[in-house]
C-alpha cells in the first residue's frame, strides 16, 4: 500500500446494503471504514469475522476479508485466523444475540487466550434478523416493540461480563456518533490483546422510538476524572452505569488480570 492518505470509501465495496432505513448499522459500518482508513490498514491486512444477524452482514459490505460465519461463532473463528495469521488486524464482531446469547460461552475463553482482536458487539438489545424477539440484553422496559412478547428477566451486563472475564480493554460507544465509535475502535485496534467495544445501536424496525429516544436522553461521555487503568473504577462504572460511552477499562501493558481487584459487594 502506499503512503498516500486512505479514505473511508477505499474499504467499501458495491455490494447494495439490505439494512432497514434508519438501522444503526449503517452508522457502525461507517466508522468501521474511517477507523480502518485512520490506521492506514492496507485492505488486505484486515479481515472482518461475523456471526449472524443484521449487524453481522457487515462484513459482506466492506473491501476487506471477511466471513460472515455461524450464528454465535465468530470469536472461535476470529481466534483461530489470528493465530494463523498474526499479521492481520482482525475484528469479530456481531449483535447481542450472536455474542451474548447462543455465542457467550465463546466469551470468557477468547478472553481468557487473549489474542489481539477486536470484538465489536452491535446491541440493539432485540433479535432484528429473525423480526424482533427479546435478546438477553432486551430490557423489561422495551415490551411495546413490535414482535416481542415482553420480557421479565434481568439483562445480561455485557460490559460487566467481559470486566469479569478478565478483558483487557472495554469500551462504549453508540451507534449514533460515528466520529466516537471510530474513535474506540482504532483505540481497540492499536490495544496489543483482546479488546471489546459495547456499541448501543438501535433497531428501527422491530424497537419502536422508545430505545432511541432513550439513548437521546441517558447517553452521556465518562466522567472527566475517570481512570480507565483503574479496575476497580471500571467495575464500578460497569455495575452503576448502562449509558456511560467511552473507555472503561484499560489494563496498563504487563499487568495480569486479578480477580481481586473486583470491588466486593457493599
Ligand atoms: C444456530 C442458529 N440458531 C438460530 C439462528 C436464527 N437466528 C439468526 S439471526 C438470530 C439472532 C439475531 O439477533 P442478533 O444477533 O442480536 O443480531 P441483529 O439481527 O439484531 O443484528 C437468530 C436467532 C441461526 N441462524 N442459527
Ligand atoms: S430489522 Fe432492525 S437490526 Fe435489522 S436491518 Fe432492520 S432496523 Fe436494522
Amino acid at each position: 500500500m502506499s503512503d498516500a492518505v486512505r479514505k473511508p470509501i477505499a474499504y467499501r465495496n458495491q455490494c447494495k446494503q439490505v439494512w432497514c432505513t434508519g438501522c444503526g448499522d449503517y452508522g457502525v459500518l461507517k466508522s468501521f471504514t474511517r477507523a480502518f482508513a485512520k490506521l492506514h490498514l492496507a485492505n488486505e491486512k484486515i479481515a472482518i469475522v461475523s456471526g449472524i444477524g443484521c449487524s453481522s452482514r457487515l462484513p459482506g459490505y466492506t473491501a476487506t476479508y471477511g466471513f460472515n460465519t455461524v450464528h454465535g461463532r465468530p470469536l472461535p473463528i476470529a481466534t483461530g485466523l489470528k493465530v494463523a495469521r498474526p499479521e492481520l488486524t482482525v475484528v469479530a464482531c456481531g449483535g447481542d444475540g450472536d455474542g451474548f446469547a447462543i455465542g457467550i460461552g465463546h466469551i470468557p475463553h477468547a478472553i481468557r487466550r487473549n489474542p489481539d482482536l477486536t470484538y465489536f458487539v452491535m446491541d440493539n438489545s432485540i433479535y432484528g434478523l429473525t423480526k424482533g424477539q427479546a435478546s438477553p440484553t432486551t430490557r423489561r422496559e422495551t415490551k411495546e416493540a413490535k414482535g416481542l412478547v415482553g420480557v421479565d428477566e434481568t439483562p445480561i451486563n455485557p460490559v460487566l461480563f467481559v470486566l469479569a472475564s478478565g478483558a483487557g480493554f472495554v469500551a462504549r460507544t453508540q451507534a449514533g456518533d460515528m466520529a466516537h465509535m471510530a474513535e474506540m475502535l482504532q483505540e481497540a485496534i492499536q490495544y496489543p490483546g483482546f479488546a471489546f467495544i459495547h456499541c448501543l445501536s438501535v433497531c428501527v424496525t422491530y424497537q419502536g422510538r422508545s430505545f432511541q429516544d432513550q439513548l437521546d436522553r441517558d447517553v452521556h461521555p465518562l466522567p472527566t476524572d475517570h481512570n480507565p487503568t483503574d479496575a476497580q473504577a471500571a467495575f464500578q462504572i460497569a455495575r452503576t452505569d448502562p449509558w456511560a460511552l467511552g473507555i472503561i477499562y484499560r489494563r496498563p501493558l504487563g499487568e495480569e488480570f486479578d480477580a481481586k481487584s473486583e470491588p466486593v459487594a457493599e
